[in-house]
């Protein structure tokens, strides 16, 4: 097992005792302007700020690189399929580093920047998609559940986890992340409703990153998906998803809220898809290039670069120690990638039940026949 240690040591919460978020007039909490600029009211510390905003700005650094490099080693035929999460790294790293490294995240597909920060490497994170596991890591030394590709299983998955957190007598809070188009499965309104009813200690997180597929937002729901709460009774909060620092003080609020034993809350995050829905997606088919322009103006990146310079927070030599560090993590991943092997596939009947039956035994063994019957 290796890790990035991203989060060593850990991040301080400038916000705790400050007074109320901002808000902009569209309703949601926005700390840092899209040029960069703090709003006058954020009452924290300045000094514990640009620390957390430095940590913020290095995780999502290197999740943009792991990112870059995991799509061209899929262009170059090395990854069967790989899902970015280009543009949507200050919602990931803005609310995994607001929760404790014991609260248990329960991801959807997506959210690398999030695994990358709570020290899941670039091998685990890719083998899924170069084809030769079923699965990336084991979840228990990260409490960072593997990836769900069906759609919105998780916040079932989660929302059982965390009754049994909470029958447990234990104070650790369940995660979990879902999609605008996740939202509009049965099962993400039953995990919210059940969750609400047993006070869950969890945080549903939406990511409303614009689009599911080719379906925009728009086509899925008349209400914003935050306000959904209020109907199931819980804490519901909206978010500039692109601003990390806002997203990091909501969800310390909603996480200690939970914890607290108040209920759970749903946070949703505005922000956007940068990329294709993934590698075998054409964007182009159906958004325009206006629309990934504004959104690019919107980058959560350089966001965080302008408020640094503007604040004084960063200076060359902290940004080349996160280039080179970037630079090696994507030449890891590289590496790593190009160690996995493939393993023997008829070792797949040897792990489907603990007792092999005949049945499965004579498949197997006509397989190996049938494999053995090829000239090389
Ligand atoms: C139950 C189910 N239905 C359909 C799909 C096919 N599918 C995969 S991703 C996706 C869109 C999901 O969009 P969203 O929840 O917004 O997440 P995003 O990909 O934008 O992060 C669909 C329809 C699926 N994986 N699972
Ligand atoms: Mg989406």
């Amino acid at each position: 097992m290796t890790t990035v240690d991203l989060a060593d040591p850990p991040v301080t919460n400038p916000f705790t005792g400050t007074t109320g978020l901002p808000r902009t007039s569209e309703g949601w909490t926005q700390l840092v302007t899209p040029d960069g600029r703090l709003h006058p009211e954020v009452d924290a510390d300045r000094d514990a700020l640009g620390r957390l905003t430095r940590d913020l700005y290095r995780g999502m650094r290197l999740a943009r690189r792991l990112d870059d490099e995991a799509f061209a080693l899929q262009r170059q035929g090395e990854l069967g399929l790989w899902l970015q999460c280009r543009g949507q790294e200050a919602a990931q790293v803005g609310s995994v580093a607001a929760v404790r490294a014991d609260d248990y995240v329960f991801p959807s597909y997506r959210e690398h920047a999030a695994a990358l920060w709570r020290g899941i490497g670039p091998a685990d994170l890719l083998r899924q998609w170069r084809g030769v596991a079923h699965s990336g890591w084991d979840p228990e030394p990260y409490s960072f559940h593997i990836y769900t590709l069906v759609l919105a299983a998780q916040l079932l998955h989660a929302t059982g986890y965390a009754l049994g957190v909470q029958r447990d007598g234990s104070d650790t809070v369940v995660v979990t992340y879902f999609g605008d188009g996740a939202a509009s499965e049965g099962d993400a309104s039953e995990a919210m409703n059940i969750a609400a009813v047993n006070a869950a200690p969890m945080v549903f997180f939406c990511q409303n990153n614009q689009w599911a597929i080719s379906t925009p937002t728009a086509s899925q729901t008349r209400t914003p998906i935050h306000r959904r709460g209020a109907g199931f009774g819980l804490r519901s909060e909206w978010v500039d998803g692109n601003d990390v620092l806002a997203v990091y003080a909501v969800t310390s609020a909603v996480t200690e809220h939970a914890r607290s034993g108040n209920g759970p809350a749903i946070v949703e995050a505005t922000t956007y898809r940068m990329g294709g829905h993934s590698t075998s997606d054409d964007p182009t088919r159906y958004r325009t290039d206006d629309e990934l322009k504004a959104w690019r103006a919107r980058d959560p990146l350089a966001r965080v670069e302008a408020l640094m310079r503007a604040e004084g927070w960063s200076d060359e030599a902290f940004l080349g120690e996160i280039q080179a560090e970037a630079d090696e993590l994507a030449d890891r991943t590289r590496r790593e990638c190009l160690a996995l092997e493939a393993p023997d596939l008829a070792d797949a009947f040897a792990t489907v039940l603990a007792d092999v039956p005949q049945l499965l035994r004579e498949e197997r063994d006509a397989f190996v026949a049938y494999r053995a019957s090829f000239l090389d």
